[in-house]
């Protein structure tokens, strides 16, 4: 028998997959966990029916959320990220050799545990000596930290549930605090062509507590509208302005230097929506 699955992008459209196996399915204690294996994308991580990352496409989410920050950061020593239990983006930090700590604050530790059993590509980073895991609310976690990151990396699930209090202002106010003083924030902030509005809430959200604000796009096909959207906020560097030609050669498959300039060109219905 055959077996799919199916994720609504939107109300009365959806994508499928073709499912080989189900590694692991289990609630926990604040979602519905799966890891099954596809045809087209391998192993992929599911949460209450969500695509989160798939072994053949997370290096162009991973990837896009850690390098674009941290090479806009010209020194970045200690970074967070809120969310991303599978470690993908925590593996792309590591790659920095300016870091010396990147703490991970997942609140769901069965993420982190099925994904060190079952992801190991992606998770591999997870025991390094410069890896610091805190399993809670990252919401929580913010507000107790003053001025201790270069870089913070909101590698959240979409904004429902658990994760709402992760999109906006409020939030971003403790993010801001939470920085350095020439820090940078990153978010995933969903798909402009489903859902126009969120975007352009949070972007605004973060125009008004940030002084340089931008949007950049990635292409990730598992990622409902397949052109997904990140917002980066800002205390003192421009990431458009990087001179990329002092950019260090890096490990990566979708990220280089001449992405880093391109990333930000919008088309113009999304430049419209952020105007
Ligand atoms: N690296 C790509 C995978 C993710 S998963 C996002 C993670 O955020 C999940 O493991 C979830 O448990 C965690 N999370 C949600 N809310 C919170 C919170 N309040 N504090 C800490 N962690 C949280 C991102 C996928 C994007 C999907 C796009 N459709």
């Amino acid at each position: 028998m055959e077996m799919w699955l199916k994720e609504m992008q939107i109300e009365g459209a959806a994508m499928t997959y073709k499912v080989k196996e189900t590694l692991v399915r289990k609630k926990t204690q604040y979602q519905d966990l799966a890891i099954v294996d596809t045809e087209i994308f391998g192993r992929m991580l599911v949460l209450d029916g969500i695509v989160q990352t798939t072994v053949k496409d997370e290096f162009v989410y991973h990837e896009m959320i850690t390098h674009i920050p941290l090479f806009t950061h010209p020194n970045p020593k200690k970074v967070l990220v809120v969310g991303g239990g599978d470690g993908g983006a925590i593996r792309e930090i590591l790659k920095h050799k300016s870091v010396e700590k990147a703490v991970l604050c997942e609140i769901d530790g069965d993420v982190i545990e099925e994904c060190k059993k079952y992801l190991p590509e992606i998770s591999c980073a997870l025991d390094d000596p410069r890896c610091e895991i805190f399993v809670g609310d990252g919401i929580q976690y913010v507000k107790e930290h003053k001025n201790e990151f270069d870089v913070i990396i909101v590698d959240s699930t979409d904004p429902f549930s658990i994760a709402e209090g992760l999109f906006g202002g409020n939030f971003y106010k403790d993010i801001y605090n939470a920085l350095t003083e020439d820090g940078i924030f990153v978010a995933q902030t969903e798909t402009p062509f489903y859902l126009p509005e969120t975007v352009k809430k949070v972007f605004n959200d973060a125009r008004n507590i940030f002084p340089i604000t931008k949007l950049f796009m990635a292409a990730i096909p598992t990622y409902p509208g397949g052109y997904w959207s990140f917002t980066i906020g800002s205390k003192k560097y421009d990431p458009t302005e990087v001179d990329i030609t002092k950019i260090p050669d890096l490990d990566t498959k979708y990220y280089t230097p001449e992405i880093h300039k391109a990333c930000f060109v919008l088309p113009k219905y999304i430049q419209e929506l952020i105007k």
